[in-house]
């Protein structure tokens, strides 16, 4: 963890791809739930929580890789500066509207925080909570001596809870919850056979909701966190103190200290 000083902890919140892009529209932004995401932050900020915003590739970082693979095989160094571009255009929108509704937010392209996937570095964030801004940074590609690598902002959420000592993640995506077969929300997960992957739409180059739910298990099992996928009404929802969305605990947690860092 980075620093040993008491902070507010901060809450994580990962806006799925599915939700500030149209999925199944090439390049294509959701206005309508940037907009409302960005009210509910807001409010939030407002009354004093500490927030971190990572959000996803959707058909901007998705699209531009799968089109890109399909036409060529491999990426190289333009077609990754291409998706980098991508990413960039999608966050500056995300984050033009988050600053008209009045969040202080503060942009860092993931490849900025992460020169490999897994090598980050995210002492700015914890600076900028102190100082009252709201980090955001995104899933992004990097290229590196082995070739390209995608970071997903699903790791990046979770890498940065681990860093910056978040005890809530919250993984807005376009369901409700993870869903079972007849459609109902799972209210608590534990084990990854519980989750099936359909639903998952447009492309997706780093694993739909049953990836995600196995990262999120696996993080679980050895941090003291409360992990939710929900959609934005769950996410006002938790964020006003209510109930929404699936909890994802691994049944076999081995961490049971809920005492206060030191
Ligand atoms: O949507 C992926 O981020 P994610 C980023 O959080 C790219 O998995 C470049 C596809």
């Amino acid at each position: 963890m980075i620093h040993s000083k008491e902070l507010v902890e901060p809450i994580v919140i990962k806006l799925g791809g599915s939700v500030v892009t149209v999925k199944e529209k090439p390049y294509t932004v959701n206005h309508d739930a940037i907009k409302r995401l960005s009210k509910i932050i807001f409010k939030n900020y407002r009354a004093g929580k500490r927030l971190v915003l990572v959000h996803g590739g959707g058909s901007f970082g998705h699209t531009a890789v799968s089109e890109i693979s399909q036409r060529k095989g491999i990426l190289d160094v333009i077609d990754v500066a291409f998706v980098q571009y991508k990413m960039l255009e999608l966050a500056t929108i995300i984050t033009k509207a988050f600053i008209d509704e009045g969040i202080p937010v503060t942009l860092y392209p993931g490849h900025v925080l992460c020169r490999k996937s897994a090598d980050c570095n995210f002492e700015l964030l914890y600076e900028d909570l102190e100082n009252g801004l709201v980090p955001m940074t995104y899933g992004d590609i990097v290229y590196g001596d082995r070739g390209y690598a995608i970071i997903s902002g699903d790791d990046l959420a979770f890498w940065i809870s681990s860093a910056l000592g978040a005890r809530k993640i919250y993984f807005v995506t376009s369901e409700p919850g993870v869903l079972d077969k007849e459609g109902q929300i799972i209210r608590r997960v534990t084990n990854i056979d519980q989750v099936s992957d359909l639903g998952t739409k447009g492309y997706d180059v780093t694993g739909g909701m049953k990836k995600k739910v196995h990262a999120a298990l696996e993080y679980s099992s050895n941090h003291d966190v409360e992990i939710r996928i929900l959609d934005i009404d769950g996410l006002e929802k938790v964020l006003g103190g209510g109930e929404a969305g699936s909890i994802i605990v691994d049944s076999q947690k081995r961490l049971v200290n809920r005492g206060r860092r030191k």
